[in-house]
């Protein structure tokens, strides 16, 4: 602790820098509530003042700070806004959740600290299970995200048991519970690795896929790849499920069948290389 405190003291200052000493903008990631709505960039930092909260509480990797600036670069570009080929995608996601057998969210240390809340209103939403699953697993990290999930709502996290694999993965990475990913048909991967999204495929799985890169391999191998910021997709998504709630099997279905995830992908890059650096 003494280690953690002496880093979180250096962050502080960065993050002070970083904010080029905007006394609007609050030092302290607890205290997001104090940043103003109306900054033009609230959205980024609020997404930053997560993702340093979930490094401070130990629920974020150090890595998953590199893959959030990762990602922030392509929001920047895509305007930070949901694409209207995003909202379908997110429509069709809806109507998979919906039709599925047994839907489970996957869950990691960037996603428990962007989206906890939201991932329960979607889990709630689409009657699907919350699965904690790590690339850089440790005992510490799966319980403090589970209980995180659990304080933003969750009645059950699924990933500890850890009583199943991932056919062709490496041993931490592969490891799922029996009765949730195991067991699951359609599965939501969230800022996922291209590895372990490919070998979920490769188990027959329907793959959901939220990245901001539309060409990561993850995101390739998407049955429906939401090419948006996870922080407006995962409530989109659920929007889409409250009101598809009464939606017929057909009509689901037809959701399913009529959207296009070449097309979804290329708008997506296409928006991307455009992208307006001003
Ligand atoms: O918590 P762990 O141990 O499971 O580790 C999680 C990370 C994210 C560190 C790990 O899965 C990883 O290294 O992922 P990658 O390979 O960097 O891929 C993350 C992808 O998510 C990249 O393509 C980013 O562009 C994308 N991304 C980052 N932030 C967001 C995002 N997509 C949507 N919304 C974001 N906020």
């Amino acid at each position: 602790m003494t280690d953690d405190a002496g880093v979180d003291g250096d962050a502080e200052t960065d993050a002070d820098d970083e904010r080029g000493g905007d006394p609007e903008v609050p030092a302290d990631p607890e205290h997001e509530s104090e940043i103003p709505e109306d900054h033009p960039r609230y959205e980024s930092l609020l997404t930053r003042h997560r993702i340093e909260r979930g490094v401070d509480i130990g629920i974020t990797s150090k890595q998953g700070l590199i893959a959030e600036g990762r990602g922030e670069a392509f929001d920047y570009l895509l305007g930070e806004e949901t694409l209207p080929s995003a909202d379908a995608a997110a429509r069709a996601a809806a109507a998979h959740l919906l039709l599925a057998e047994h839907p489970v969210l996957s869950v990691n240390g960037n996603v428990a600290a962007l989206v906890p809340g939201e991932i329960v209103d979607l889990a709630e939403a689409s009657g699907a299970d919350i699965e904690v699953n790590l690339f850089n697993r440790t005992d510490e990290r799966m319980a403090a995200i589970a209980d995180h999930l659990r304080e933003h709502g969750a009645s059950e996290v699924k990933g500890l048991a850890a009583d199943g694999r991932i056919p062709g993965l490496s041993h931490e990475r592969a490891k799922v519970d029996v009765d949730g990913i195991g067991d699951a048909d359609v599965v939501v991967v969230p800022l996922e690795d291209g590895d372990r999204a490919e070998a979920l495929g490769a188990m027959g799985k329907t793959e959901i896929v939220i990245d901001l890169n539309p060409m990561s391999r993850s995101a390739q191998v998407a049955a429906v790849p939401i090419v948006d910021n996870i922080i407006r997709a995962v409530p989109n998504i659920t929007r889409h499920a409250a009101e598809l709630a009464d939606a017929s099997d057909e009509e689901l279905r037809e959701i399913v069948e009529n959207f296009d995830r070449e097309a979804a992908l290329d708008e997506a890059e296409r928006a991307i290389r455009e992208g307006d650096l001003d």
